[in-house]
Formats: structure tokens, sequence, C-alpha cells
């Protein structure tokens, strides 16, 4: 693959169903109107945006009762797999894939649409949780806290909810995914890590190591010479609810600024990014500063991947 892309394949992703707050489907809008394009432009390269965001609003069906415990289940997933198509295509051109949420289950669809172009690539998943519930281990039936699953194949075999989800197929290996910002994972979750052997790095880990350490454990685990494609997902609850407020789930004892941005610029410096997921930015949460502030700092962990920051 070419590094260093030149083009930003941006997708807006209005999209609040995989959790029960309305507002996140307002975070793509909210960091355009903040200046994302231009300031995306500014720095050199060129955005192609995908058409028709406003489609994701209307796609829910009339009638989508619970399956299982999953709510929102068919909606969830007519939406994740129109992701999946405009985030293929945008990797398919070459352009780097930034996607702009929405909640964390659109990643099914950023994730198997980039694994379609890029099948050895690895993933960073920035986060307060792990986000790798099954069907039958989430208490909340909430599938932004279940998408990982999916993608790594971990969802039990033939159940409604595979029906519903059938057009994804196990598309991200299990050693090729590392964690960095973990402060709050269920009980079933932390089975599944340990089961699967996945890497992970808590809050506990940072503070014990720092993050220059951390991030270089973490892109060692997956990419050791720097040369696999990285999509990096970043749930902005990563970063200390301090720094980043507006969010649905916020946790306290987070990343900070810095620590954000430290990870956003070391992948920068690999120049192997070719899709990013900024997600779980809810402008409805909280004042009209709380709402700026969280704004400003996804548009800054974009700018920041996009190289903004190296010198
Ligand atoms: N683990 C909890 C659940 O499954 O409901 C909380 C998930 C929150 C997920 C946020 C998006 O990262
Ligand atoms: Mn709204
Ligand atoms: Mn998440
Ligand atoms: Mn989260």
């Amino acid at each position: 693959f070419l590094k260093n892309a030149q083009t930003i394949g941006i997708t807006c992703v209005p999209f609040s169903g995989g959790q029960p707050k309305g507002g996140v489907d307002d975070g793509p809008v909210e960091m355009i109107r903040f200046g994302l394009v231009d300031q995306i432009e500014g720095m050199g390269y060129q955005v192609d945006i995908s058409e028709g965001m406003d489609k994701y609003r209307t796609m829910q069906p009339a009638s989508d009762p619970a399956v299982g415990k999953l709510k929102n289940a068919r909606y969830v997933s007519m939406a994740a797999r129109r992701v999946s198509e405009q985030v293929r295509a945008h990797c398919a051109k070459g352009s780097l894939a930034l996607t702009l949420g929405g909640d964390h289950s659109i990643a099914m669809g950023t994730l198997a649409g980039s694994t379609a172009v890029y099948p050895d690539l690895c993933v960073l998943w920035i986060d307060a949780h792990a986000d790798i519930n099954t069907p039958a281990t989430t208490d909340s039936g909430n599938l932004h806290g279940c998408p990982l699953s999916f993608l790594l194949g971990l969802c039990e075999p033939d159940t409604p909810a595979t029906q519903v989800f059938d057009w994804i197929k196990p598309c991200i290996r299990a050693d090729s995914l590392v964690y960095i910002g973990l402060r709050d994972v269920d009980s079933g979750e932390k089975a599944l890590l340990r089961k699967h052997g996945i890497k992970a790095f808590s809050m506990h880990d940072v503070d014990r190591h720092g993050i220059g350490r951390v991030v270089e454990m973490a892109l060692d685990h997956v990419n050791k010479d720097r040369s696999r494609p990285v999509h990096m997902s970043f749930d902005v609850d990563a970063l200390d609810p301090s720094v980043a407020p507006a969010t649905g789930t916020p946790v306290r004892g987070g990343l900070t600024f810095r620590e954000g941005h430290y990870i956003c610029e070391a992948v920068a410096e690999t120049g192997c990014l070719v899709a990013m997921d900024l997600v779980e930015v809810n402008p409805a949460l909280g004042d009209p500063e709380s709402l700026r502030q969280t704004v400003a700092v996804g548009c800054s962990l974009v700018r920041c991947s996009l190289g903004e920051t190296l010198l």
C-alpha cells in the first residue's frame, strides 16, 4: 500500500441507533461546522466527501423489535452496511478514509470497508471501553458496546443476531487488534480479551509506563516493522471527561489532552494510517462550552493524526 495518502475521503455518519442517547447523530455536522474540512484542506490535502449523509437518518426501519437483547439491530446493521460501502470506496481509491460519527456501532461498517481493501491492516482501538460484547454477553443491548465481536467473529453462531448481521464476515484477527485507554470493561469482555489473547493497554498501563512507551509497545505488537496499514478507531470517551465532556458514556480517569494527541502524532509519524474513525461526540450533552471543547478536541485529534503537529 502507499503510505501518506494525499486525499482524505470523509464519511459523515449522523447515527445514534447503537445507544439510547439522542444527539450523537449531530456529531459530524458540528465537526464540519467547526471548520474541519477547511482545516484539512489547509494542511495541503484534497478532501472528498461521501454523498447522502442524510440517508442515515431516514433508513430507520418502521419496526425494529429487539433481537435477543440487541436494540435497533436492523437499523444498526443497515447503517453500518452503508458505511462499509462508503469507506471501502474511499480506500479503494487510495484515499485515507476518515469517518465522523455517530456512535461506535458504525465501526462495524468502517472496519468491514477498510479491511475489504486492506485485508492485512491492523487496528488501534482508542477507548475507555472494549466494545467487544457479543449478543450473549451484552447487558445493555446497546450495539455500540459490541462492534468488535462481530468483526473478530466472536459472536455465538446461528442466532437471530448473526442473521441480521450476516453481511459482516470476520475480518480482523485477534492479534491484529490493540487497545489503549481502557478503564470500563465488563466481566464478559475481560473473559473474551483473555481467551483470545487480545493486547490491551489500560489507563493503569498508561500511568505505569507513560504514553510514549505504551504507544510504542502497542505499535510493536501489531505493526513491528511499521509496514502494515493502520485503521485507528478513536472514541472520544477515551479522553478524560474534563477534556471531552460531551459524550454519552464518560468515565473518569481518562487520557489527558496531550496523551490523546500523542497517540495521534505517533500514528501520523508511521505514515501507515489508511482509515480513522472519530466517534461518540454528542453535542446535546452538557453546556455550550462542553460542546465547543469536545468538538474542538475531536477536530484537533483528526488533524494531528494527519500530521499537523509533526515538524
Ligand atoms: N460495556 C457497556 C455496554 O456494552 O453497554 C458500555 C459500552 C459503551 C461503549 C462506548 C462506545 O464506547
Ligand atoms: Mn438531532
Ligand atoms: Mn467505543
Ligand atoms: Mn467508549
